[in-house]
């Protein structure tokens, strides 16, 4: 994805991902972990390309919205689908995907906003997250201006990046994910303010207890299913090589075959001239 055209990256925003306040005494076979976090960072976005001026008119892009991890972390022991709702022009606009990657190749003419809702798996215990990916497929005037206008080589990227925080995770959900998962990061944040802790942290809890922030980062898995789009560009990439590479032989040729044929008339020239 190097050669993209833009890169819109939203800083990170933490995510709500069950009402705060919650007593994790309230559920007595599933109680939450006091003092612990699981933060899971994400990405997701949309990939765009022009399909050049040969194409059909409603079908001038193909595009891909996705979500995954971010360093390509395995995003399947936490998620159990994610569910994307594409614009109802759309055969089937409800795409559910319940195994990675988690996205959707489509062809299309116009732009809308993609909703994107994150199922969690039933140990998680927690609430579904709602998310909104901007689909683009025209570059900006000002993108124009600034790396030309758009071809069918460069990709137009949005890309939106948020972290998933599981404040005091469920025992289901400790045992079977965060335990196993080794801490590489583990700092202190005193800066943060409880208000801000109330609001933004997933996972209940009420955050406010006066204590500095703990932020942890793990070593997360890597996710071994591969984006089928970014297989799809590689073909189409290979293929445009195959037919520059053919495209330089065919010039060659004619080159050469234009050569040939200087060349024979001057070897008739001055074979009449040896004659005269
Ligand atoms: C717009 N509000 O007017 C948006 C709607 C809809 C895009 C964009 C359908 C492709 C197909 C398609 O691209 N819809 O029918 O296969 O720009």
């Amino acid at each position: 994805m190097g050669d993209a055209t833009t890169t819109t990256t939203t800083t990170a925003t933490t995510t709500a991902t069950t009402p705060t306040n919650i007593d994790y005494t309230d559920n007595e076979q599933n109680p939450r972990v006091p003092e612990e976090e699981y933060v899971l960072p994400i990405s997701y976005g949309s990939v765009a390309y022009w399909l050049g001026k040969k194409a059909d008119e409603y079908h001038s892009h193909e595009w891909t919205v996705y979500v995954r991890g971010q360093n390509n972390a395995d995003l399947s022991r936490v998620i159990e689908s994610v569910t994307f709702q594409l614009h109802p022009s759309f055969a089937e606009p409800k795409r559910v995907l319940t195994e990675p990657p988690y996205e959707v190749t489509e062809t299309g003419w116009g732009e809308f906003e993609i909703g994107i809702e994150i199922k969690f798996r039933p140990e998680v215990g927690e609430e579904k997250e709602k998310l909104m990916a901007n689909l683009k497929l025209f570059p900006d005037a000002d993108e124009v201006a600034k790396s030309g206008p758009q071809t069918t080589k460069k990709p137009l990227v949005v890309e939106n990046r948020e972290e998933l925080i599981f404040h005091k995770p469920r025992k289901s959900f400790w045992e079977k994910v965060v335990k196993k998962s080794k801490r590489v990061l583990e700092e202190e944040d005193g800066e943060e303010d409880d208000e801000t802790n109330n609001n933004n942290n997933a996972g209940g809890g009420g955050g406010s207890d006066g204590k500095k922030h703990k932020k942890v980062t793990f070593a997360y898995d890597e996710c071994e299913a591969k984006s089928k789009h970014e297989a799809l560009w590689k073909q189409r990439e290979a293929k445009m090589k195959d037919d520059e590479e053919l495209m330089k032989l065919w010039c060659a040729q004619k080159v050469t075959e234009e050569r040939c044929r200087v060349l024979k008339a001057q070897l008739m020239v001055l074979e009449g001239q040896l004659l005269d």
